[in-house]
């Protein structure tokens, strides 16, 4: 069955506890942070001492921790620049750990230069909770950044490279790669190529280098704006046993202009997509991810407001029930 899992980091706080009172028991973590006491100077947040150390933070709150979704830095690995031979040896101290540590997954992406591109993060959406959303009419024209024009093919070569390298330490650590989707899936931004955008390429990365180990982090915000059969692509990956983490949401758009939304109210049959999951026999983890800014939480992180992910988990846990017991 599909398990919720929600993202923070220690310390423990209100949220954490909010989150427990939901019933969610599994988490999604992320590394760093000034919190570990015993982290010694130049000490890696992917080595084994902090990681053990986040996972039993984790655990004294009551949550499993089901999947890493930080990365070591890996624009170097991304761009095929020098250094990325220091880069891979960082990753592949946090895949034999993670091993170690029985942590089962790791979401990463491929997305060079920057993260997730964002025109306006506080757009109103219901009632006046804040989204964020994008345009591409207002990405400014000269917007190259300090990388110039990257192509797609330089990035497929690049991702090759790294996969053909860390696969096998994966399969040794039995640790599952989820790949998370280009946000948003277009191609190029900022001169830079975007590669994991479409269900084709995901089937490219898919066969680039075959094994159990290699899949996907299906962030349905992107997926969905990839294809108009979301649920079918889900059956098409998960009928391969591809897809290691979900993130559950949606958005209204294309890939060119699109707000995110609350659950209940974006373009695609979210039933229809658990029905999918449950038909594959998926039994990870989804968190609700971007989720709007509502009345009572402030707009510091957009897509990250406490109460609103509360209405998410909400809705998900009935989507769960409602689909699983048909
Ligand atoms: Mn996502």
């Amino acid at each position: 069955m599909m398990k919720i899992a929600e993202v923070f980091h220690p310390p423990e706080d209100a949220l954490w506890r909010m989150v427990k009172q939901c019933g969610v028991d599994h988490v999604v973590g992320s590394f760093g942070g000034a919190w570990d006491k015993d982290r010694t100077p130049g000490e890696a947040p992917w080595s084994y001492g902090p990681l053990k150390r986040l996972k039993q933070a984790y655990e004294n709150g009551g949550f499993e921790l089901a999947v890493i979704e930080s990365r070591p830095p890996m624009n170097k690995i991304k761009l095929g620049l020098p250094g990325r031979k220091e880069e891979i040896e960082n990753v592949i101290e946090l895949i034999r750990n993670m091993g170690k540590l029985k942590i089962p997954v790791w979401c990463y992406e491929w997305m060079a230069g920057f993260n997730w591109q964002r025109t306006d993060k506080a757009i109103p959406s219901r009632g006046g909770a804040l989204v964020t959303g994008f345009d591409i009419n207002d990405v400014p024209e000269n917007s190259l950044t300090e990388f110039g024009v990257v192509s797609e093919e330089a990035l497929w070569t690049n991702l090759g490279f790294f996969l053909r390298k860390i696969v096998p330490i994966a399969e040794e650590a039995n640790v599952k790669l989820a790949m998370h989707p280009d946000d948003p899936p277009l191609s190029p931004v900022r001169g830079i190529g975007r590669i994991m955008r479409s269900i084709e390429n995901y089937q490219r990365l898919l066969d680039l280098v075959p094994s159990p180990v290699n899949g996907i982090a299906l962030c349905q915000g992107n997926f969905t704006l990839m294809t108009d059969d979301l649920p079918g692509a889900i059956r098409h990956f998960g009928g391969q046993k591809k897809i290691f983490f979900v993130h559950f949401r949606d958005v209204k758009g294309t890939p060119q202009q699109f707000v995110e939304t609350f659950h209940d109210d974006g373009q695609t049959d979210m039933a229809e997509c658990m029905r999918a999951y449950r038909d594959i026999g998926y039994h990870g983890v989804c968190r609700p991810d971007h989720v709007p800014t509502m009345e009572g939480d402030n707009n510091d992180r957009p897509g990250y407001s406490s109460i609103g992910r509360l209405f998410a988990i909400g809705y998900i846990k009935g989507l769960i029930d409602a689909v699983y017991s048909e």
